[in-house]
């Protein structure tokens, strides 16, 4: 049994790390790799000392909402205990930064005292990876809101922009000596859309069309806020940076067809547009054409006001440029198309609102999540659309990575790093100003409403045995030899 899986791991190795079918390929100097989690992910220590109730613990505990196996970030990979181990894993790998988030009803549970264990948690994970000379990259919010803010109205609450800034100032004053990468929020658009839009993930609320927006505008002035925050009060001491990191997938119009074209380029403001327009473009604010069509279809409906609120002046001045790098989350591509058969919606939605058709292409690669097929040239596209659209700004890929159901011997991840690192590659070849990647996920853990039935894991996590046994899979080796050769063999 074990020499059959040493053999075979051995196989995957010859097979996946060291297949060079004769051209290597250099990242640029002073490239870095990382590995990412967050926080409700991986710690599980739900209730552990004086931890407060997330919105993620509620939304798991509540028979209502649905995760797929049943499951709950209660124990997950165990972090909260086995963080030694994982650092181990990070060094393992030899990356230059592990980014991680902190679990804000674990460092400030009532949201104005600190937790005594929740502090010594994150000192302890950062010293330890500084003790293995790992630069730690934090995310203050990965969507584990505490639910006493729910209660008050969460996102959609402009308040709870105050709240997350005094969050915030004590995050910079207790680790801002030792960490020098900060992400405000995490994917802003997926999180607003599914848990405010749509009701698919936690608080669950589905008022499509009225609440993501609420909880964007917010987000966006809460990160504006800590940005400022720290380039007044910590910069020039602690001498870090400070940006978010946004979602996007790249939108391929089905036809050369002005409709088509006007229809993919519509989806990348709308999804990636929304959060990036207002702080990395010129002018600022919303891109125009979500104003414009959320206003026309909010009159269209009988509202007399647009469903996408409006910044103030100042508002607008405080968002535009808060930002050290962009941030990007990638991992998949869809078709779209002009949509067929459009009709007036008397229930407005985000969807709606955009209004287009799209699908996969039936050759495209599958992974154990739905809305994720492999398509690596999109990321070159995508990365040539953000560099043309922001005047080529520094980007850093925080998350890229695969799904499946497998074991420790995954192929097709190994061959989906291959490949989208190879577009990235080509990307800087066009000149886009890509620093660093990072892959998602370190190892498998609670992927949302999927529970554990989807695996993003470098390292494998036998999540039934009590040490929650965490081992490399073919794609960790893989990875691995990449980082030391900061090279990758040539598609
Ligand atoms: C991201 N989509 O979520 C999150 O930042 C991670 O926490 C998560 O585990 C990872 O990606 C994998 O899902 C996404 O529908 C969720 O396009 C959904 C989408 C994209 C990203």
């Amino acid at each position: 049994m074990i020499v059959a899986r040493i053999t075979t791991l051995a196989l995957s190795l010859l097979i996946c790390a060291f297949q060079v079918d004769g051209k290597l390929r250099r990242f640029p100097d002073g490239f870095s790799f990382g590995v990412a989690t967050a926080s409700y992910q991986i710690e599980g220590g739900w209730n552990a000392s004086d931890k407060s109730e997330s919105i993620w613990d509620t939304f798991t505990h509540n028979s209502n909402y649905k995760i797929l196996d049943g499951s709950s970030g209660d124990v997950a990979c165990d972090s909260y205990h086995l963080y030694k181990r994982d650092v181990e894993m990070v060094a393992e790998l030899g990356v230059d930064f592990y980014r991680f988030s902190m679990s804000w009803s674990r460092l400030m549970p009532d949201g104005y005292e600190l937790s005594k264990d929740g502090v010594k948690y994150y000192n302890d994970l950062i010293n330890e990876l500084l003790k293995h000379k790992i630069q730690p990259v934090v995310t203050l919010f990965h969507w584990d809101l505490p639910q006493w803010l729910q209660q008050l109205g969460g996102w959609s609450n402009s308040l709870t922009a105050k709240h997350f800034q005094r969050y915030a100032r004590s995050a910079f004053e207790l680790f801002g000596d030792r960490v020098k990468m900060w992400l405000t929020v995490n994917e802003p658009q997926v999180f607003c859309l599914h848990g405010y839009g749509k009701g698919l993930k936690a608080p669950g609320l589905d008022m499509n069309g009225f609440a993501e927006y609420l909880c964007g505008h917010t987000m966006l002035k809460a990160h504006a806020k800590v940005y400022h925050l720290y380039d007044q009060v910590f910069k020039k001491k602690q001498k870090g940076r400070v940006g978010l990191t946004l979602n996007a997938s790249w939108q391929q119009a089905s036809s050369n067809s002005s409709n088509d074209r006007e229809a993919a380029q519509r989806v990348l403001e709308f999804e990636l547009g929304w959060f990036a327009n207002p702080i990395f473009s010129k002018c600022g604010d919303y891109p125009k054409i979500m104003k414009d069509r959320i206003l026309w279809k909010s009159q269209e409906q009988g509202y007399t006001e647009s469903r996408l609120p409006i910044f103030t002046k100042e508002e607008l001045e405080e968002i535009k440029g808060s930002y050290d790098f962009f941030g990007l989350n990638h991992y998949t591509t869809r078709m779209v198309k002009e949509k067929s058969n459009k009709s007036v919606a008397s229930k407005p939605s985000f969807s709606n609102d955009v209004e287009v058709d799209d699908y996969f292409e039936s050759d495209w690669k599958e992974s154990a999540s739905v809305w994720l097929r492999v398509v690596p040239w999109g990321f070159q596209k995508l990365l040539n659309w953000i560099k043309d659209s922001y005047d080529n700004p520094e980007v850093i890929i925080f998350e890229n990575g695969f799904s499946d159901r497998e074991g420790i011997d995954d192929v097709d991840r190994v061959q989906y790093y291959r490949d989208y690192l190879n577009y990235l590659l080509d990307a800087i070849d066009d000149g886009c100003n890509v620093s660093a990647y990072t892959a998602w996920s370190l190892m498998d853990n609670f992927e949302w409403n999927k529970g554990y039935s989807e695996r993003f894991g470098l390292y494998y996590v036998d999540y039934n045995s009590t040490i929650k046994k965490r081992t490399p899979k073919a794609s960790a080796h893989y990875f691995k030899n990449i980082v030391k050769t900061k090279s990758i063999e040539k598609i």
